[in-house]
């Protein structure tokens, strides 16, 4: 019985080139080395041979089964080689590639335009002051020369948190804080949150203000007006008209309030400005003597001025906003377009 070993080997080569994973290749090796493989059986058929064959036979189907034992091992490195490359070839990073990009965040409007008017006031030499927003019926309310039964201190406008303890309905009481502390000159804004019990269409029980300050010897209504103007035409545009009307506030006398030629029909009238071609927009006024009194200021040798605005009215005008309630409703779609 003569077995050609070259081409058996090769058979197996050959059926081996075509394995390309474990269970193929575990398939293939039980084929010829597995208990009923075709090597194993010739191992098997050895009892049959003729005695004089029989060693012969024996060795060369020994021969067979090592060489072919060595063939499948070192295809199973092989395949473990391939297996692995091809593991660290699908898990490839590619570094060339750009960062996954995080969405920029950016300043809320409000936030812009309460810097755009400190800005303002900065560069004409005011400094920035700040203050709590839980303040004493006294600072908000006594200091400023509002009288107890003043319409301004009753229940539904003002937020009490106690007896005599509310949040600030203006910052006036931040100006009244520097006043007892520092003597004049006093030159001041006080811009940030104010709080008031109110809630419909145009109001919000928290909204934004900018207060400003400013005490010296010798100061008139016409500073307040120079000054004033000024920061419309900055804020607004160069040239913009700009009117006083008397008006009244307990802690400034005389008072009046600041409009600008409304800034959609430049006058003409339209629905904005109702018709009379002007905006309202400040409220300002020379400090109240009973003011400097609470402060311990000498209203004999002093005199300034103060004004207050509403952020939000300023930043609706500029941006063409309807709605006050966009500010507060923390929608991206109407945020991402500041
Ligand atoms: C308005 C009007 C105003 C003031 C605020 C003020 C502060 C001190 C003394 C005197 Cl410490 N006055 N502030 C004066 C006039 C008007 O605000 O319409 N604000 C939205």
């Amino acid at each position: 019985m003569e077995l050609n070993l070259d081409k058996i080997i090769d058979i197996v080569k050959n059926e081996l080139e075509g394995v390309k994973s474990i269970p193929a290749y575990n398939q293939l090796k039980a084929k010829y080395l597995g208990k009923k493989g075709l090597i194993t059986e010739q191992l098997k058929r050895i009892s049959d041979i003729p005695i004089e064959e029989r060693s012969r036979f024996g060795k060369m189907v020994n021969k067979l089964k090592n060489d072919t034992e060595s063939i499948f091992e070192l295809y199973f490195n092989k395949l473990k080689t391939i297996e692995k490359e091809e593991k660290v070839l699908k898990n490839r990073v590619d570094i060339t590639l750009p960062g996954r990009e995080f969405p920029k965040g950016h300043l809320h409007p409000i936030t812009l335009i309460q810097n755009e008017i400190k800005e303002i006031f900065k560069n004409l030499g005011f400094d920035i002051a700040e203050g709590p927003e839980v303040e004493t019926d006294y600072y908000n309310f006594q200091a400023l020369n509002i009288p107890p039964n003043h319409p301004a201190r009753e229940m539904q406008d003002t937020f009490y948190v106690g007896d005599e303890v509310v949040l600030r309905t203006h910052t006036s009481p931040v100006q009244i804080r520097v006043m007892q502390n520092i003597k004049p000159p006093v030159k001041i804004i006080a811009p940030g949150k104010v709080y008031r019990c109110d809630m419909d269409m145009t109001h919000t029980p928290m909204f934004h203000q900018v207060e400003g300050l400013l005490v010296d010897e010798g100061i008139n209504f016409a500073h307040l007006k120079g000054i004033l103007k000024y920061f419309l035409q900055s804020i607004f545009y160069k040239d913009i008209g700009v009117r006083f009307r008397p008006s009244y506030f307990p802690f400034t006398e005389p008072s009046a309030e600041v409009d600008i030629e409304c800034i959609f029909c430049k006058g003409e009238g339209c629905r904005v400005c109702s018709g009379t071609g002007w905006l309202e927009i400040l409220g300002c006024g020379m400090v109240h003597p009973e003011v400097y009194k609470s402060v311990d200021y000498d209203y004999e040798k002093y005199t300034g001025f103060a004004f207050g605005m509403g952020v939000e009215r300023i930043a609706m005008l500029k941006f063409g906003i309807n709605d006050l309630r966009l500010f507060f409703g923390n929608d991206l779609r109407f945020l991402e377009q500041f």
